[in-house]
């Protein structure tokens, strides 16, 4: 098969894990499943439409895309690995890199769907990034949970926005007198004028310092900085200059920032010693219809890039994704081996050494009946955040502080939080509200999904991606 004058298929083709990146595709078209294979991988590397006259035998075979395997569902469509050398790409240029691999081929008017499930990346390419400075156990540290390691409560105030600086301040105090560890502005809350982001920021400060006194914790604050470039420097700077780094993360929404905003700020952040906090809004513009891209696409360039803490999803609460996902995405913030996962549209993968986990967070409609499934899906290395459930507690912002709180004492003692209940009435309030969610359904799960990971992956590649989309979306 020929697309533009070439063939790109090579089925005998090993990608080598140290220089070549591999990219699992979903596609569906008007034309035949390998000659939509070939397109993709012109399209996405040397090739056109014709033939070139230009085209040298060093161009094609030093920089080429190469099909070295298609998993055909039906005559137009099914999964194809695409393995891109690296030198097909510039130094240290994410940019670069989606312009080629998640770039134009989106565009292609023979094809009706198309969907980048996952790439791994080449140790080498990999080399070039410092990931996470502080990660997993440097926000552990900040928090004062390196022994205890218990997951971490977080909370979003709100309403998301709407409260003056004074007024949301209070809220963060009266939830760090509950006993939670983070509180964070919304993706959606940076300074707008009825709180302006220097207001709340000093306020909260005072919050910390106040609520500290009497919980005798490091209470910590990610702070919304997402804006231009230069306002978001502006920012850091000022952050920086008040020495905040012992409490406060800097946060960024990073999908609607872009990789190219988000590289340099974070060569800020990591310069002055700030940790960060991931917020992932708009990702999911890109996720869920017939044209998108996995969530751990991004999510591994996050984690290269250096982001220390970062939104993952529930598996449990509001937002999108089946618990065998969200695991993934847990496995991808703090394992360094990766396994492939076909019924996920996962690739194996390993991490460069040196690239720290990140401290994931579940977040989305999360409240203190959740806390036993979330953590059996994720274990206690995780940032169990809830604003509504939080919030929306009927005895008000410090007892739904301190649900959550008793929520995680009870898993950390091993008992389940309807019995933990019975001697504690914030966390009997919460359940009693919004019902107990039983970790026995998610263990289920998790145990029949890696009984039959086999037969799942078999059904997955025989009948496509929305197949699979049973399993990612509940
Ligand atoms: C949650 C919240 C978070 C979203 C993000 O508020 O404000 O922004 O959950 O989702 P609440 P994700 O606890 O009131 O639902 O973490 O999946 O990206
Ligand atoms: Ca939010």
């Amino acid at each position: 098969m020929v697309y533009g004058g070439y063939s790109y298929v090579d089925y005998k083709y090993v990608p080598d894990k140290d220089n070549d990146f591999v990219v699992l595709f979903w596609a569906k078209g008007s034309m035949s499943i390998e000659k939509i294979a070939e397109a993709i991988a012109a399209e996405s590397s040397v090739g056109s439409w014709t033939k070139l006259k230009t085209m040298n035998d060093f161009v094609w075979k030093h920089y080429r895309a190469r099909v070295f395997w298609i998993g055909k569902v039906d005559s137009k469509s099914g999964f194809i690995k695409i393995a891109y050398p690296i030198e097909h790409f510039d130094s240290k240029n994410i940019s670069q890199f989606m312009a080629s691999v998640l770039g134009n081929i989106f565009g292609l008017k023979e094809l009706e769907e198309l969907y980048v499930f996952d790439v791994s990346f080449p140790i080498r390419f990999q080399k070039q990034f410092s990931g996470p400075v502080h990660g997993l156990d440097g926000i552990r540290k900040m928090a004062g949970t390196l022994k205890s390691r218990r997951p971490h409560v977080g909370t979003i105030v709100k309403p998301k926005v709407g409260l003056t600086a004074k007024e949301w301040a209070h809220v963060a105090y009266e939830s760090y007198a509950g006993g939670i560890d983070l509180v964070k502005d919304d993706e959606n809350l940076v300074d707008q004028d009825f709180c302006k982001w220097k207001d709340r920021l000093h306020e909260t400060v005072k919050a910390i310092e106040k609520a500290g006194n009497e919980t005798n914790q490091n209470h910590l604050y990610s702070s919304n900085v997402t804006d231009r470039y230069s306002r978001m420097v502006e920012r850091v700077d000022y952050l920086n200059e008040m020495g905040l780094q012992k409490n406060v993360l800097v946060m960024l929404d990073v999908y609607i920032l872009g990789m190219s905003a988000l590289e340099d700020i974070l060569e800020l952040t990591k310069k002055y010693k700030f940790a960060t906090h991931g917020h992932r809004a708009g990702y999911a513009a890109a996720n869920r219809g017939n044209f998108g891209i996995n969530f751990q696409v991004y999510e591994k360039f996050y984690r290269l890039l250096g982001i220390d803490q970062l939104h993952i999803g529930t598996g449990v609460g509001k937002m999108e994704g089946a618990p065998v996902m969200i695991r993934r995405l847990h496995n991808i913030a703090d394992q360094f081996k990766l396994d492939e996962k076909p019924y996920l549209g996962s690739l194996a993968m390993e991490f460069a050494p040196g690239i720290n986990p990140m401290l994931s967070i579940a977040s989305g409609g999360l409240n203190a009946g959740m806390v036993d499934a979330v953590v059996a899906l994720m274990g206690k290395d995780t940032n169990l955040q809830a604003g509504a459930g939080v919030h929306g507690h009927p005895g008000g912002t410090r007892k739904g502080a301190m649900s959550m709180r008793q929520a995680i004492d009870a898993v950390m003692k091993g008992v389940p939080a309807p019995e933990y209940a019975k001697t504690h009435p914030e966390l009997a309030q919460a359940l009693k509200t919004w019902r107990y969610v039983s970790p026995r359904s998610i263990i289920k799960e998790l145990e029949f999904v890696e009984k039959n990971a086999a037969k799942l992956s078999a059904t997955a590649l025989k009948k496509g991606r929305w197949k699979m989309q049973v399993l990612n979306e509940q």
